[in-house]
Formats: C-alpha cells, sequence, structure tokens
C-alpha cells in the first residue's frame, strides 16, 4: 500500500481517528469527580504518566512503545495529594501508580517481606500472615496515607494504552477541567508518541515476515499542546515535560515548546540525570494576558530543528532554573531516598499559587 504520509492538524486528527470505547464512561467519573472537588474547594491536577503505544496492525500483535516507567507522574501524584491538591491520575496501563509504586514487583517485591506465622494465634485453620518487622514502619505509613486519600476521594485514576487514547482522553479531560479555571493544572508528564499509523493506513491482521524487512512510514501525532492551551482549558497552568538526550538541545527546545504554545512551564530532564536534575523553563516576566493570547514572538527561538540558539540569545525572554538533588548512595534505604519529584511539585505549587493570584478579570477572561 503507498499512502504519502499525511500532516494532521488536531482537528483532522479527532475527525479521523476513532474514540476509544470507553471515553464516555471515563469523562462521566471526572465530570463527578472535578465537581466534587470544586465544591470542596480543592485545586485539581491532572498528571499523565507513562508511555504510549502505537499499533502496527488493527488486530494487535506488534506496537511501538517506549521507556517510561510512570515513576515521575506516580511520585509526583503522591507529592500533589500531600500539598492539598486533588489528582486525576491518567496514567499508562499496568505503569506505576501512586503508593502502589513503593512495593513495585520488579524493585520491590511485596511477597518478599511477607512472613507466614505458622504458631501464631489462628482464626481458623489458616496460618497468619505478617510483615517484616524491618518493613513494618514504611509499609504502615504508606498504607496510613493511602487509605487517607482514599477516605478523602481526593486521587481518581484512569488509564491509556495507545497513543490514540491519550490523545482523546486528554482533550476531554482538558475540557472538563476547563470549569476550574485557573484552580486547576496539568502536569503532562507522559512520554508521548511523535509518530503514529492512522487506522486507515493499518493491515488488518498481523503483518507477515514474507516480504523479509518491514518498512513503515508513519504520520506525526498533531501537537495538541497548543489546542489545550488555546481551546479547550484556556485558564489551566500547563507544565509540559521535555526529554533530550543531548543536553545541549534541552533549553532551545524547552524554550521552543514555550514559545509554540504558549503555556506557563516547561521541564526538562536529560534520559539520564532525570532523577536527580531537572530545568524550570518559562518566560521571564508572564504578563497578564487575556486567555489564549501568546506573548510577543521571540525572534531567536524560531526553528530548534534547525541551528540551535544559543542561550544568551534566549536569557531575554527565558528564564531557567535548576533543581538539583544529590545521587543517592546505594546502602540509603528506599524509603529514605531523597525524590526530585518533591521540590518539583514543591516549586510547582508556589508557580500556580502566584498564577492564580495574578488572575485576569473576569469580563476579559470569557
Ligand atoms: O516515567 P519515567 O519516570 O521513567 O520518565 C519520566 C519522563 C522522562 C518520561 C518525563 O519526565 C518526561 O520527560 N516526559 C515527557 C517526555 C517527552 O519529551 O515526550
Amino acid at each position: 500500500m503507498n499512502v504519502e504520509p499525511t500532516t494532521f492538524s488536531a482537528e483532522d486528527y479527532f475527525a479521523t481517528q476513532p474514540p476509544p470505547s470507553t471515553l464516555h464512561h471515563d469523562v462521566e467519573q471526572v465530570k463527578n469527580f472535578v465537581a466534587r472537588q470544586a465544591k470542596e474547594g480543592r485545586k485539581v491536577v491532572l498528571v499523565t504518566s507513562g508511555g504510549t503505544t502505537v499499533p502496527l496492525e488493527l488486530n494487535v500483535v506488534r506496537f511501538l512503545d517506549n521507556f517510561s516507567a510512570g515513576t515521575r507522574g506516580a511520585t509526583s501524584a503522591e507529592y500533589f495529594l500531600k500539598a492539598g491538591y486533588a489528582v486525576i491520575f491518567m496514567h499508562r496501563q499496568f505503569s506505576l501508580q501512586p503508593f502502589s509504586r513503593h512495593y513495585s514487583h520488579s524493585t520491590n517485591p511485596f511477597l518478599d517481606f511477607l512472613e507466614i506465622d505458622r504458631d501464631g494465634f489462628q482464626v481458623d485453620s489458616t496460618p497468619r500472615i505478617s510483615v517484616t518487622p524491618e518493613k513494618r514502619e514504611d509499609l504502615l505509613e504508606v498504607l496510613n496515607t493511602y487509605k487517607a486519600v482514599h477516605a478523602a476521594g481526593t486521587l481518581h485514576s484512569l488509564t491509556f494504552v495507545t497513543v490514540n487514547d491519550y490523545l482523546w482522553l486528554l482533550r476531554a479531560l482538558s475540557q472538563e477541567l476547563a470549569v476550574l479555571r485557573r484552580n486547576a493544572m496539568f502536569y503532562l508528564a507522559a512520554a508521548v508518541s511523535d509518530f503514529f499509523l492512522p487506522r486507515q493506513k493499518m493491515s488488518e491482521h498481523k503483518i507477515q515476515s514474507g516480504k523479509g524487512s518491514l518498512h513503515i512510514e508513519m504520520d506525526q501525532v498533531p501537537k495538541i499542546l497548543g489546542s489545550v492551551v488555546d481551546e479547550w482549558t484556556r485558564e489551566g497552568f500547563v507544565i509540559s515535560f521535555k526529554l533530550e538526550t543531548d543536553p545541549a538541545l534541552l533549553i532551545p527546545k524547552s524554550c521552543a515548546a514555550l514559545e509554540r504554545y504558549g503555556h506557563q512551564v516547561v521541564i526538562g530532564n536529560d534520559l539520564h540525570r532525570r532523577k536527580h536534575e531537572v530545568v524550570f523553563v518559562s518566560r521571564k516576566l508572564l504578563p497578564s494576558l487575556p486567555p489564549g493570547a501568546h506573548p510577543e514572538p521571540t525572534t531567536a527561538v524560531t526553528d530548534v530543528d534547525g541551528d540551535v540558539p544559543a542561550w544568551d540569545t534566549l536569557s531575554d525572554t527565558f528564564s531557567e532554573y535548576w533543581l538539583r538533588i544529590d545521587i543517592p548512595d546505594s546502602t540509603v534505604p528506599a524509603s529514605q531516598v531523597k525524590e526530585i519529584e518533591e521540590d518539583i511539585v514543591t516549586e510547582l505549587v508556589k508557580r500556580h499559587s502566584a498564577w492564580i493570584q495574578q488572575s485576569v478579570p473576569s469580563e476579559v477572561s470569557r
């Protein structure tokens, strides 16, 4: 099949790619959650977390994926809850989740610290199960917080798998969160594929290996951050993440994203240093512009896929703020290791409050 690659606008995308079957149900639940949080006067953050897949066939046998385990999103969600936010945790199915992440099957398998007490008190003939004494304190702390969050009803989780699920959900949830106006924050930490195979170009059945090599031409995923900011939730406080492996690209690419989408913060991170170093990039002065209005374009940031502008040409317009923590010694128990997400969330909570205070008069806002 020889079909030319297409450049999809967000509008074309949603007009041609089908929504996930669970969308309506997911949105209804989020609507109720948001209404309850609004009534109880809480700020709400939408945290996206984990990687998206790109299926290659309609009856999916193979798909493209990426490395993200969802650590950033799950960890940050816990700190947002601690800071008093209600959290909508939109994550890749089976990726890490708040609280249970502490007992991930690969790093801290739960079964390893349970003990069977055959001599202990038994209600029936079943032996009692207990937690290894040295693990009790940490487990109790996590469990207490987890139970308190459940009782308060401040965490709502929902899942995506494919990039298509992700795009439809993000659009729908942004529209739902718009009612919160400036009290909504978007923390877009998911690793979202830049390329996809439109349904119309997918093979129905498993791609056969008979032809030897496999050639697939993918289309570009539309840049929907612009629609989040300009159309779906015009007053939200929006943070996107930028992951790079070439450190020289981190700042220019982050500036280019701010320039293009007009949101509030880009958090840049290098693949290998992301757990102990991130950079916040934002516009120097956040002018009190009406929602949807973009600041004047900066000529220094035009095409970061071409020449990379030097920081001294960008620094008039953008500010960089680095957060760093020490690389933990391997002997420190996991529960005592400092997590950079704690500092990320503290900084964002501060900036979000300032953003709410600069609120524009309501007649300008809509
Ligand atoms: O999920 P994780 O903790 O392993 O990784 C987090 C991350 C690197 C995916 C996130 O911090 C990030 O940069 N997300 C955006 C990636 C992107 O540029 O699309």
